[in-house]
């Protein structure tokens, strides 16, 4: 029978000479595709010498370098789910994922290592190592004594191999479980629709704890057998000094502004390159048509969720239109549906709705919310709301969800706005996302005081720096005394957003 394992698709993958050159870091390091093999196997090894319960999710908290990535896959090579969390999240939002998750093995930077111990064993987690990215912490040092060859643990195609936290509407982070095949299948088809080709290398400069970092771009390149440039970072002039070295670039908008900023940036600087791609939040027109004048290339857009990886995608061949998503990905079935839940023709605005072999098996642990979420004919929710123009095209146009997109990380306003509330001499806020040259869009905070009470706008900035990740903080919070609201009490955010929406202009 077929192992469905996505890391046995990789594999498969890898060149023939697997003493070429996999990945090449910024510093100055070297990794074989038998450097993947190997170190994957031993750390494949570690995890199957702690005796994990089937299913088991190894959450891992540790900066971006070579060996996560490999954690990664090991972590799938030996049939576990693997459950990436971002390096800013504090000591109250870890606690909340290790205790919704529970983690049978969890992984952090050395720094850390105090208290995301101290909350996994509270949460009864006892298997927990260090990783920095210099290749110390105990993970490594544990492996090592592991052996290096490691037969792949077979998969069914339908067996999670991912939960990826997304934040709730309602401030709870729910956990998309993506199986084997969901990731495969979308793997397969972006490596297809994008034209992937032999001698393509890729320059990664994203983070590895969302899909478009972790996903898009190493399964890009992995499942093409390419090579990939390794930026720990995203440094705009690093990346224009590595673009005559590679041959695809995958950014979120905020990168792709930062690459603008550069003088370097060239037609010359780009002359290897094959394909710019843009996702994760909306890219300006301006952004799309400034590319394309500097560099002679047109950015491909794209459009995806954590819960159902890549939906849509501007043609590889043929026109790539700015302000567009381009078409739903082979597989993919998308639909813009009225309030009455009517299909919508061509050029009607509506809620968009999906289906296909990449969407997510539901939130772990929350079968309600998974029911919720998905029609009664099995299609997914997006919570965005868009059209499909006459040509085709999806345009996405706003968002059903109450979600600010802010340099390509989500921030769900209604977390935002719990923390505030329990803030002492609160007695409300709202927070609205507004344009931001860097960022796209920011969050504002707006607080009315109790009757009674005096607060300053900054130290409740100050306050939620302490307790939550640094790109949930709002840029800017005013402090007034009463909030816009309708005639069924409701805040008016669109009002706020209008009101605030020069705040960052220029
Ligand atoms: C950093 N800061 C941000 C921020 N990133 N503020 C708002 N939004 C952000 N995204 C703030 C910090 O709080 C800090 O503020 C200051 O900027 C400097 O922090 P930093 O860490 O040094 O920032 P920097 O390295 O410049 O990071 C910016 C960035 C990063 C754009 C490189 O945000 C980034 O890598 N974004 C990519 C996110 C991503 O990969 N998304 C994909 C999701 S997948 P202070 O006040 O503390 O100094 C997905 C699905 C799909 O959505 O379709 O792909
Ligand atoms: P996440 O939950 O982090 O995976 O974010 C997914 C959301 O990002 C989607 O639901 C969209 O709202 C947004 N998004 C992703 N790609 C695009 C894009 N190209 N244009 C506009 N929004 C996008």
């Amino acid at each position: 029978m077929k192992n469905n394992n996505l890391f046995a698709a990789m594999r498969a993958a890898f060149p023939e000479d697997l003493d070429a050159i996999a990945v090449e870091t910024d510093n100055g390091l070297y990794y074989s595709w038998r450097d993947l093999e190997r170190g994957t196997a031993m750390l494949a090894n570690l995890l199957k010498s702690l005796q994990l319960p089937e299913g088991a999710r190894i959450a891992v908290q540790v900066e971006k370098s070579v060996e996560a990535m490999m954690l990664y896959l090991a972590t799938l090579r030996a049939g576990y789910v693997f459950l990436p969390l971002n390096t800013a999240y504090q000591s109250a939002e870890m606690a909340y994922f290790i205790a919704n998750a529970e983690p049978s093995v969890v992984v952090c930077g050395r720094k850390n290592f105090g208290w995301v111990s101290k909350i996994a064993f509270q949460q009864g987690t006892y298997n927990v190592f260090s990783l920095d990215d210099n290749r110390i912490g105990s993970l490594l040092d544990r492996a090592a004594q592991c052996s290096d060859r490691h037969e792949v643990v077979p998969r069914k195609a339908d067996d999670l191999a991912a939960i990826l936290y997304t934040s709730g509407t309602t401030g709870r982070s729910k956990g998309a479980m993506l199986s084997h095949r969901n990731l495969a299948d979308n793997a397969q088809v972006l490596k297809d629709y994008w034209g992937w080709k032999t001698g393509d290398v890729l320059l990664h400069a994203l983070p590895i704890f969302h899909v478009h970092g972790l996903f898009v771009a190493i399964h890009g390149a992995l499942i093409n057998g390419s090579k990939m440039i390794w930026l720990s970072k995203f440094d705009p002039k690093l990346v224009v000094e590595k673009l005559p070295e590679a041959t695809v670039f995958m950014g979120v908008p905020t990168l792709y502004v930062r690459l603008l900023a550069e003088p370097g940036l060239t037609r010359e600087a780009c002359r290897t390159m094959r394909l710019f791609v843009a996702g994760s939040a909306p890219l300006l027109i301006e952004t799309f048509r400034a590319w394309q004048e500097r560099t002679g290339h047109t950015i491909l857009e794209r459009y995806g969720m954590s819960e159902t990886a890549m939906l849509t995608s501007n043609p590889y061949e043929g026109e790539r239109r700015g302000g567009t998503v381009g078409f739903a990905l082979p597989g993919v079935s998308l639909r813009v549906q009225g309030d009455g839940g009517q299909t919508l023709p061509a050029g009607e605005v509506g809620g968009i709705e999906v289906k296909g072999p990449n969407v997510f098996q539901g939130y772990w642990r929350m079968p309600e919310k998974t029911k919720e979420e998905f029609t009664a004919d099995g299609f997914f929710k997006t919570g965005d709301v868009g059209k499909i123009d006459e040509r085709g095209y999806i345009h996405i146009v706003g968002r059903s969800k109450d979600l600010i997109i802010s340099g390509g990380y989500n921030v769900y306003p209604a977390e935002i706005e719990g923390y505030i509330n329990d803030m002492p001499g609160v007695a409300e806020s709202a927070v609205v996302g507004v344009p931001h040259p860097d960022f796209g869009e920011v969050g504002v905070a707006i607080v009315i005081a109790k009757p009674g009470s005096t607060l300053d706008g900054d130290a409740i900035i100050a306050a939620l720096k302490s307790g939550l990740a640094n790109f949930k903080i709002p840029k800017r919070c005013f402090v007034v005394t009463e909030l816009p609201r309708n005639t069924m009490g409701k805040v008016q955010k669109n009002l706020l957003r209008e009101q605030h929406k020069a705040l960052f202009a220029g």
